[in-house]
């Protein structure tokens, strides 16, 4: 294995050899703990802690109140400027001593920083005329978990839930301890710990005594705690016999609980809500809408500081275009929900999918903050197995522009306030973090867990600046593997479309598990969970036309967006078939090729790109440890095998429908169409890894034959 010795350690050594005692709270020293122990590790020598600066070589870290040096070098101007939770991290000069500082106005703002340097020096970046200093756009950057309290998660591919109901709250796991220190060391500041399908149970005094110990053991990160809150509570658990919002006992329940909740963990940060939808209790049974509801909650919360996350995931089978549902129901509310409240959008209307448009609720709500909600464990995109970065995904998305002012009234813009001035803002990512000993079921899965983090603390730094430092502090510093690896990286979201739902196809997965292929499901109970529902293949064509001779759900977009999506001259390829109906033998302008041979393309090309992303894999042996590379390369080739199973299922299926072959120079599918449609029958959600081990014995032969 070769591990180079970075050029800069000499650099180092003279420049960080000690660090100067910090102030004595637990944020401080859980700061100096990292930069000894990072330090430590990086330079390859025990660091010590100095009372005082003593020689050249001093990292000095503290804020103007905690720390004399901090405040004798009258940073006064550089500090304003990073607010609450920002850093300054200066090469300076204190009683003659070369220094570094790590400063900034709060405890917290100073972990940040430490963490920030060690970024730096993990990416073996010179520390000479060093001067980072950096504030977060976005106020609430929270994890949501989807923890039930029997210890499953659901969308969990990474083992069991990390919280340990049972031994809470007498025993404090280090993996809480090291759990809030990784979310620290990427900004994030909040966790929702459990499920949006809300157990009431949550709110209880005993389990509110166990929520109270991991906010404690997170206290020191930055990191509040909230909790999804079941709306039923009232009902459920309170003894009442409704949970109207506009009932005024209701009201005092919530009230009492809130104080409870406070007694118990004076720094909680409120409550997400998954109300009237997929089955979850609302206002809407009780003739309210969502603002009262919402409204009712943070009145309950407002006076301690606690916020609302009112999701906007609502939709039911009344017939009309799904994804035009949440629109409908939402946007007539804008204005009347109450401070406090951030109603939280997914990226896209329909559900987590490879790819979809943004969702036209953001840029439609001046009045009432928009929060975004991402999702990091990849229910629709491979779950635990497909190496897919989603550093790209969360890219385009914070990139859309909503036009709901002028150009460049992008989500990301949307979101930190700057285009409505929202007051509160707030970003959320669905987590794939578990009991797994890589905590995220695959390795690669922790890049998706650090880009939200990095993301929601700058919406605009970019994925690939972003892959390459999440390499290079996981792996190796190398180019040899990080220029392949970053490659490999930035290409794998579009692979992954290519190969399960390209040129705007959307939620054509398997039922429930939603991981392999099954785009001919045509018998669920509720129309829009068939995929036939959103492909809309027939014999003329496919997809679902949502311009004005169908649903018109595209009408929701500002004028703008709206008229390019509708337009068959100017959708982007990547969106077609999610807007329009088109005929098999049309044509895309961009290729030049008719969409049923676009589709044998993409598909094709999809499970290509996987051998290329193996090939890629196997050039960087030797460059890190053998288990490591052994585990990707493994989870790679399944990937391989399920692309072409993906691949060979979808084009079996819309060659049926499409009364058309697959064109010379491409494989054709190995089994027909019963088989796959069996097959599927036989990979129900719970089978161990690799789900369908049967597809194609040895590797997959390439799709493209010519
Ligand atoms: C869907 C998931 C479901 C979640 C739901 C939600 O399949 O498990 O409960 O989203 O976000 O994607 O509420």
């Amino acid at each position: 294995m070769k591990v180079s010795l970075p050029d800069r350690l000499a650099e180092y050594q003279a420049a960080l050899g000690y660090v100067v005692k910090a102030g004595s709270s637990s944020t401080l020293q859980a700061a100096q703990s990292e930069l000894v122990k990072g330090l430590g590790g990086l330079l390859g020598q025990t660091v010590s802690v100095s009372d005082q600066p003593k020689a050249d070589g001093a990292v000095v870290l503290g804020t103007p109140d905690s720390s004399t040096i901090v405040k004798s070098l009258s940073l006064g101007n550089a500090l304003t400027a990073v607010g609450n939770e920002g850093y300054v991290v200066q090469a300076t000069t204190t009683g003659g001593y070369q220094a570094i500082v790590v400063a900034a106005n709060t405890d917290v703002g100073v972990l940040r920083g430490c963490f920030a340097l060690l970024r730096h020096l993990q990416c073996h970046r010179t520390v000479q005329s060093l001067s980072l200093s950096e504030a977060p756009k976005i106020q609430h950057r929270i994890l949501d978990h989807w923890d039930n309290l029997d210890g499953s998660i659901e969308r969990g591919y990474a083992g069991k839930s990390l919280w340990n109901w049972s031994s809470l709250p007498a025993t404090i796991s280090q993996r809480y301890t090291d759990y809030a220190r990784a979310n620290a060391s990427i900004g994030i500041n909040g966790v929702v710990l459990n499920n949006v399908n809300a157990d009431s149970q949550i709110l209880t005094s005993s389990y509110l005594d166990k929520v109270a110990a991991l906010a404690t053991a997170f206290r020191p990160y930055g990191i509040a705690v909230y909790l999804s809150a079941q709306f039923g509570a009232p009902k459920q658990i309170g003894g009442l016999s409704t949970a109207d919002p506009l009932d005024s006992a209701v009201k005092l329940w919530w009230a009492t609980e809130a104080n409870t909740i406070y007694q118990k963990i004076p720094d909680f940060g409120g409550f997400l809500v998954k109300a009237d939808s997929e089955g979850q209790p609302g206002p809407a049974d009780y003739g309210r809408t969502h603002a009262d509801g919402a409204n009712m909650l943070v009145s309950a919360l407002a006076s301690h500081g606690g916020i609302v996350m009112w999701r906007a995931f609502v939709y039911k089978d009344d017939g009309t275009d799904r994804i035009g549902q949440a629109y409908k129901e939402f946007k007539p509310l804008d204005g009347k929900f109450s401070s406090g409240v951030v109603v939280q959008v997914k990226n896209g209307p329909l559900d987590f999918q490879p790819r979809e448009p943004f969702s036209p609720l953001f840029g439609a709500m001046p009045s009432t903050p928009l929060g975004l909600e991402l999702q990091i464990t990849k229910e629709y995109l491979g779950e635990d197995t497909h190496l897919v970065y989603l550093g790209p995904l969360y890219e385009e998305v914070l990139k859309s522009d909503t036009y709901a002012k002028s150009q460049g009234s992008t989500v990301a813009r949307v979101i930190d306030g700057t285009v409505h001035g929202y007051t509160t803002t707030a970003i959320a990512g669905v987590a794939n973090v578990g009991s797994d000993t890589n905590w995220t079921g695959s390795h690669f899965n922790q890049a998706n867990w650090y880009v939200f983090g990095r993301m929601a603390w700058n919406p605009d730094i970019s994925a690939q600046d972003v892959a390459d430092e999440w390499i290079r502090q996981t792996f190796t510093n190398d180019p040899a593997f990080v220029t392949p690896v970053t490659t490999m990286m930035m290409g794998s979201r579009q692979t992954t479309v290519n190969y399960m739902t390209p040129i705007g196809l959307a939620h054509i997965m398997g039922t429930d598990d939603h991981y392999g292929p099954a785009p001919w499901v045509n018998n669920l109970s509720q129309a829009d969970w068939n995929p036939v529902y959103f492909h809309k293949a027939d014999a003329t064509g496919i997809g679902f036309d949502r311009t004005a001779t169908g649903s018109n759900s595209v009408s929701q977009y500002a004028a703008t967006v709206r008229d390019k999506f509708a337009s068959r001259s100017t959708i982007p390829d990547d969106f077609l078939l999610f807007f329009q109906h088109v005929g098999w033998d049309d044509k895309l302008s961009s290729s030049g090729r008719s969409i049923w041979n676009e589709l044998v393309y993409r598909y094709s090309y999809g499970v290509d790109s996987v051998g290329t992303m193996r090939d890629s894999w196997t050039g960087v042996q030797g460059y890190i440890d053998a288990k490591r590379f052994k585990d990707v390369g493994d989870f790679l080739q399944t990937q391989h095998y399920e692309a072409r199973w993906w691949r060979d299922a979808c084009l079996v299926y819309f060659a049926g429908v499409s009364k058309h072959t697959i064109p010379s120079g491409y494989a054709t599918p190995a089994h027909d169409l019963a088989y796959y449609q069996n097959l599927m029958d036989k990979c129900p959600s719970d089978v161990t890894k690799p789900r369908c081990p049967d597809v194609y014995s040895g590797n997959p032969s390439p799709a493209i034959l010519q």
